[in-house]
């Protein structure tokens, strides 16, 4: 179970965030509204949530998940693989020292993007990405196995983060879509697939027992809800404009 979160207010920069989606500028408002609502449904699903200010210098900073790992043995700080959200790192790490004592972090060389990174219970399956690297993988391994946990690493070939593409929804249950389907590394997961024309719903996020899943998706919530939980939509159009979404949004520990 999960008791809080940590997200940040987009910033009115936001629209000039890092995209390959193709789908135009987001609008600042809506987006505002829309993260709103994400916080109202986190809060709904019984996590305290602390809100943290716009940065704008950095456009790309309400995508909290990618600068901090917080595991229940300690939290690791990041190192973004694009260079302009490196700057993201130390905010976050001035919230993180809040909740933990234990801090550790990636370092140069190392690149890591915590939306490469999938947790199942103890055990970390870490996406190489175009923004996460090996030596980003090795030294979270690394500080893993101090905090009493594991990793392994899949090698992302077309989406952006391992995130994007996969989904874990406890119970040994995957929503899972794309270049995933065919990685016999997830065989053993009972799976949720994703249509290809609803991939975008492959990134939903499970907080305590219900599923959250972003709004305009409806065979991906219908998928999930046959198997028993609990579903809420949020509109998140905004934050996909910019290849983010409702995993990126928020760190929940
Ligand atoms: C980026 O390209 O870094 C942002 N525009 C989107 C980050 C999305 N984060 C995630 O999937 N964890």
């Amino acid at each position: 179970m999960f008791t809080r979160a940590i997200v940040r207010r987009p910033s009115k920069s936001m629209i000039h965030g890092i995209t390959e989606a193709n789908l135009g500028q987001p609008d600042y408002e809506k987006a505002l509204e829309q993260h709103s609502q994400y916080v109202r449904a986190l809060e709904s699903c019984g996590l305290e949530v602390l809100v943290l200010e716009a940065l704008e210098a950095h456009p790309d900073a309400t995508f909290v998940e990618d600068t901090a790992l917080l595991t229940r043995n300690g939290a690791i700080l990041t190192r973004p693989g694009a260079e302009s959200r490196r700057g993201e790192v130390d905010s976050i790490g001035h919230a993180v020292t809040r909740f933990y004592n234990r801090i550790q972090s990636i370092q140069a060389p190392g690149t890591l993007d915590a939306g490469d990174i999938m947790m199942v219970g103890d055990h970390f399956y870490v996406g190489l990405s175009a923004r996460t690297n090996q030596e980003g993988a090795d030294q979270l391994n690394r500080i893993l196995k101090e905090y009493g946990m594991t990793s392994s690493c899949v090698t992302l070939k077309e989406v952006l983060h391992l995130k994007t593409g996969l989904a874990y929804l406890e119970k040994g249950v995957l929503a899972i879509s794309g270049e995933f389907l065919k990685d016999a590394t997830f065989d053993k997961f009972k799976k949720v697939i994703v249509d290809p024309d609803e991939s975008y719903s492959a990134n939903c996020i499970w907080v305590n027992g219900t599923v959250i899943v972003p709004a305009g998706f409806p065979k991906t919530r219908q998928s999930i809800e046959s198997l028993g939980y609990e579903t809420l939509e949020v509109n998140v159009s905004e934050f996909r404009k910019l290849d983010g979404g409702l995993s990126c949004l928020s760190l929940r520990f």
